[in-house]
């Protein structure tokens, strides 16, 4: 085994490696930028040297400055980590020829397998399936034009020098094909130093799966089965997670041989990683291979029990694999997530900075693989890694709820982070069945959708409502907050607003209501001069204003349930609350909270109110722009509580009634438990529901639940039978 090991590396692999190196009894020296002589990395090894100014080409990509660092602290190895110089092939030569042990495969096979075209033909050679594409890289458009009408459009061209979707063009018809070319090589030759192309059929809403391989020099081959690496943002992966919620054992056995074929052809020794895209019919493609550790690895570590950095030095000290393919065995679920100071909202741009307040998640099956702490100073020179925080379980779903607390628990100050983004991809329906794509993070969160404080206000038309803007993340609940403000005097039109709410606003239907991620939830401070009877219409101007945005934004038939349930198709899609206080004779305030389920998925409900509620986002067949939406609402709002304010209540009653139902119907009304039924004949001046029983009586209700009766429900679905 190694006595000294140089990590070539920074942050939290370098960290990783030197713990790594500590059990095994192995000497470390860390390399490290001005930028980061505070980090951990330099902390924790037994010696450290500055090779340069903070930018990477000065520091963590010179080779020069590293090689006499290695030479002069008397390394007998380097880890190169992830990264930086991890699959520079004349980086593994240069420490090779000092006499130096590269942690990492031969510099022959970095080579073949870096150049992508190189890689698909050994691998095709190999026997894995290839996606159907170019022989090689591409040599004019004409050849291009030919291939993609074989294969059928569309096509993607790809950079042969490197991945990341760096110069990848997706391509869906001849004439797309030469501008598509042109820029790729140019992108390809600015990162890669190689204008090489080739073209492959582009597979649509593909899973990306990876297999961790391990290999020793004496040609011993295992595979640790794969990781789902699906869940990216522009080709940034954000969550990982193993196993794969679409694995199979059979799939697994196929597809993990392949890797292990593959790495066998081409003699690879060390850790690498075999990536693939598995389409939705089951089959799957090689892509290409990692030749070094991943970012990722931790949950392959904690479904395997293994230690791949501590692997990757023995196979490196020339030692052979102690396990068998039959002795490895994936137990359990394990999830990564990636903490990274960007900030969502601002389309995920670097938040570096210091970090002023850092409390770690812990607790049973909770791992942090990080390098951060209250008072570090995120460098603005590298990647915005705060940590990876990795989860295991027994199950996938005990896995989700361990990671979701994990988050809960975690915070950071100072700094944004994308905490609260993993929080919305983890109560995410489709997430949670194992329901996912690479297409995830673009069909499901909406980047285009944010709610902006600034932007609202700056959109508003209104002259009260909104024009104070309070913003929350998560709340449990809106009005809870609006009304502690109302209490210390916020003024009329003070807005709280929440990107979600945990907690329930309690509806009438079902008397259970959410308002996940997606979701529309603010509340807002009303102070108007009446008395406490006259409420009752501020929640009726409520209900109208949603009911009508709705209709005139999405064209969609809303209607309200008298009192202040708007449904769709009879199915709910907002709860109104209002809370009041009184002084003797007079309203003090009044905080109206909105739960609007806009682009919720209906998925995303609790199982309980799964057939009862609905989102515009269901019932429209698309996501729509929730700013749009609370604009037009507020608009609505304003003109009628203006209605109020000059006690032109008929005016507010009117176009009430117009979307109300049931009028003339045969309903039952649930108040306080008890059942009444008859035929509701209208609402009154003060907003109440009239009703005539079979007797004759008039009853008058200001509050209850109102359901068709179920006489009428039945004849309803024959009408609909007999035209159908
Ligand atoms: C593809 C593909 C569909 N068809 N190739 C993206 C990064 C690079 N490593 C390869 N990538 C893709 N190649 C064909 N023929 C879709 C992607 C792709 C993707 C792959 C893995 C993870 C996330 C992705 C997001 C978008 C596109």
């Amino acid at each position: 085994m190694f006595n000294k090991v140089l990590i070539a590396n920074r942050g939290e692999i370098a960290l990783r490696i030197i713990r790594a190196c500590k059990e095994l009894g192995i000497s470390t020296v860390a390399v490290y930028s001005e930028a980061d002589a505070r980090s951990l990395h330099v902390k924790y090894a037994d010696e450290a040297y500055c090779i340069g100014p903070p930018p990477a080409k000065s520091s963590y990509l010179n080779v020069e400055a590293i090689m006499e660092v290695a030479q002069d602290s008397g390394s007998d190895a380097i880890h190169p980590g992830y990264g930086f110089l991890s699959e520079n092939a004349p980086f593994s030569e240069a420490v090779r020829k000092a006499g130096i042990s590269f942690i990492g495969p031969s510099t022959s096979v970095i080579k073949k397998l870096g150049d992508k075209t190189v890689a698909r033909n050994t691998m095709k050679k190999a026997g894995l399936p290839l996606i159907p594409g170019s022989p090689g890289s591409i040599r004019n458009d004409d050849e291009a034009i030919e291939l993609a009408n074989r294969f059928g459009y569309p096509c993607i061209i790809k950079a042969a020098g490197g991945g990341g979707g760096r110069g990848m063009r997706l391509v869906f018809s001849d004439a797309e094909i030469p501008d598509a070319i042109q820029s790729a090589r140019r992108e390809a030759e600015a990162f890669f130093s190689n204008s090489d192309v080739y073209l492959e059929k582009y597979l649509e809403d593909p899973r990306h799966i990876e297999f961790q391989i391990l290999a020793d020099r004496n040609g011993n081959v295992i595979h640790l089965g794969e990781r789902d690496c699906s869940i990216q943002r522009r080709h940034q992966k954000l969550l990982e997670e193993a196993p794969s919620p679409r694995m199979t054992t059979v799939l697994r056995e196929t597809m993990g041989n392949a890797a292990v074929q593959g790495a066998k052809a081409v003699k690879y020794e060390n850790a690498g990683t075999f990536e693939f895209l598995l389409d939705k019919y089951g089959n799957f493609y090689f892509m290409e291979v990692n030749t070094r550790i991943q970012v990722e690895h931790p949950v392959t570590e904690l479904v395997t029990g293994m230690d791949l950095v501590k692997e990757q030095l023995r196979i490196a000290a020339g030692e052979e694999l102690p396990y068998k393919q039959s002795d490895i065995r994936i137990n359990g679920h394990a999830i990564e997530c990636r903490i990274n100071a960007e900030d969502p909202q601002e389309n995920f741009f670097p938040s570096p900075g210091k970090i002023t307040s850092y409390n770690l998640p812990g607790g049973p099956g909770v791992r942090i693989d990080g390098c951060s702490y209250a008072g570090y100073e995120i460098p603005p020179y590298y990647d915005s890694m705060v940590a990876k925080l990795i989860v295991w379980d027994n199950t996938r779903a005990g896995a989700i709820n361990r990671m979701r607390r994990a988050l809960d628990e975690y915070v950071v100050e100072g700094v944004k982070t994308t905490i609260p983004f993993h929080k919305m991809i983890l109560f995410n329906a489709y997430f949670r069945k194992g329901d996912y794509s690479t297409s995830f993070i673009p069909k499901n969160i909406l980047n285009e959708d944010k709610l902006i404080p600034k932007e609202i206000r700056k959109g508003l038309k209104t002259k009260v409502m909104g024009h104070r803007i309070q913003y929350f993340e998560e709340v449990a609940s809106t009005n809870r907050i609006a009304k502690e403000m109302a209490a210390a005097g916020a003024e009329e039109g003070t807005m709280v607003l929440a990107e979600t709410q945990s907690g329930g606003v309690k509806g009438r239907i079902g008397r259970e209501w959410i308002s996940p991620f997606g979701g529309v939830c603010f509340s807002l401070v009303l102070r108007p001069k009446s008395q406490p009877r006259n409420a009752t219409k501020i929640t009726l101007a409520a209900a109208s204003a949603v009911c009508k945005t709705i209709r005139d934004l999405y064209g969609l038939d809303a209607k309200i349930n008298w009192p202040n349930d708007i449904l769709i198709g009879g199915r709910k899609v907002c709860g109104i609350l209002t809370d009041m206080a009184m002084d003797v004779n007079s309203i003090k305030y009044i905080v109206l909270g909105f739960g609007i389920n806009v682009n919720v998925e209906r998925l995303s409900f609790p199982q309980k109110i799964q057939k009862t509620a609905t989102s515009i986002k269901e019932e429209l067949g698309r996501t729509v722009v929730r700013k749009d939406f609370i604009d037009t609402l507020l608009v609505e709002f304003e003109r009628q509580y203006q209605n109020f304010i000059d006690g032109e209540y008929s005016a507010i009653l009117d176009e009430y009634k117009s979307m109300t139902y049931p009028i003339g119907g045969h309903i039952i009304v649930k108040d306080q438990d008890m059942l009444y039924e008859g035929h509701s004949v209208d609402i009154n001046e003060d907003g109440a529901l009239v009703m005539k029983t079979k007797e004759g009586k008039t009853m008058t209700f200001m509050t209850g639940d109102v359901h068709a009766h179920p006489d009428e429900a039945i004849n309803k679905t024959e009408e609909v039978r007999h035209e159908a």
